[in-house]
């Protein structure tokens, strides 16, 4: 596996590449190209441009997060082929520039949901947290507005203004789309790139809808073992793949991660390593990457990566707010670079205690 770190580019992260540089054993950043909307397509320049950056730190762009999917696609509507078309050219420009692996997400109108960036914890620090009651009471234009404003700043990946500001249509164009309308767009959408992953060797990498259920009457088709396995044999080439991300399908507890990890033998091309935990049915909170501070088992789930031979990139997800560092919530540096260290002590372990 290849450690490393999620970076929003110069300007909107408030950590640095040569702070990620000295993390041990951090080689490469998770970047995107944070200016551009889904359905445009990116530049050369500007890809070149952040390619230049990072290498001049040291480090080198290990997959782009995400080149995200206009709601056409995602919808079915007659203007996905211009928008498709738009994707294949960028996939073209990335591959030509050595860029190999790509995460995106399916997820409707909304990416990943919260409904507190700031949880206090009882050591002090800050976590980001989800209460389904309150989902299930707020109009879905206040939390919109409530993670815009409550995050030191940043704008947050997912929660684009631009975008958020017309949710209304946004929620209309999803009316008559359901799980199986939607897993058909998402399988139409993948056929139609193949042929330019194959070409390039470039990894597709679906993340998993966060939290792994339906949120305000959306479908949401990326949240099981078996709706995971649907989509690989769906588009039954190498070049789909998943992003495990544990802090996502690791919301519901009846998902058992190393067994899912068994199940993808092949198909995991990156890993999202986090913990979070279960304080309810309806709640849940994010906790630091050890073991003991949330619900999960870390080791496990190193252990079942390491056993079906992952060499993708692998990232510390979202850490909490401690010693007082501000940024954009769940990515400092400080908790993600205590995540990496750790999670490459449970990998040389794993390795060395396989190895005899
Ligand atoms: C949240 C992230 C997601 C992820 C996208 C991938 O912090 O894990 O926003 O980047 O779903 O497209």
């Amino acid at each position: 596996m290849q450690m490393t770190m999620r970076w929003f580019g110069t300007g909107h992260d408030s950590v640095k590449l040569e702070q990620i540089r000295q993390v041990p054993g951090l080689t490469g950043v998770i970047t995107t190209l944070y200016n551009t909307q889904p359905g445009e397509v990116w530049t050369r320049e500007a890809i070149a441009a952040i390619k230049a950056e990072v290498e001049a730190s040291g480090l080198v762009i290990a997959g782009i997060e995400s080149v995200n999917i206009h709601d056409a696609i995602k919808t079915g509507a007659p203007e996905r082929e211009k928008y498709i078309d738009n994707y294949i050219t960028t996939l073209t420009r990335l591959g030509e520039a050595g860029i190999k692996l790509v995460c995106y997400n399916f997820m409707p109108v909304f990416d990943w949901t919260r409904t507190d960036l700031a949880r206090k914890r009882s050591d002090g620090s800050t976590a980001m947290a989800y209460n389904q009651k309150i989902v299930d009471t707020i109009d879905p234009n206040d939390m919109s507005s409530a993670i815009q404003s409550n995050s030191n700043g940043y704008v947050m990946a997912g929660w684009e203004p631009e975008r958020l500001a017309h949710l209304k249509e946004l929620f209309a164009m999803y009316q008559d789309v359901d799980e199986e309308k939607l897993f058909e767009n998402l399988c139409y959408f993948l056929k139609r790139i193949m042929p330019t992953c194959d070409k390039y060797g470039i990894n597709m990498a679906i993340h998993p809808d966060d939290p792994a259920w339906s949120v305000f009457g959306l479908p949401r088709i990326i949240n099981t073992k078996e709706k995971l396995l649907h989509l690989m044999r769906g588009v039954d080439n190498p070049h789909n793949g998943v992003t495990l991300c544990t802090g996502s399908l690791g919301t519901n507890p009846k998902n058992d991660i190393p067994d899912i990890i068994g199940s993808l033998k092949g198909r995991i091309h990156f890993a999202h390593v986090r913990n979070l935990r279960y304080n309810t049915p309806d709640d849940f909170e994010e906790a630091a990457h050890l073991s003991t501070d949330g619900s999960m088992d870390m080791y496990a789930i190193i252990k079942a990566l390491y056993d079906i031979g992952f060499n993708g990139p692998i990232r510390p997800d979202h850490g909490r707010a401690i010693w007082g560092e501000v940024g954009m919530p769940g990515y400092g540096l400080y908790d993600r670079a205590l995540g990496a260290t750790y999670l490459n002590g449970l990998w040389e372990a794993v390795e060395k205690s396989s190895r005899k």
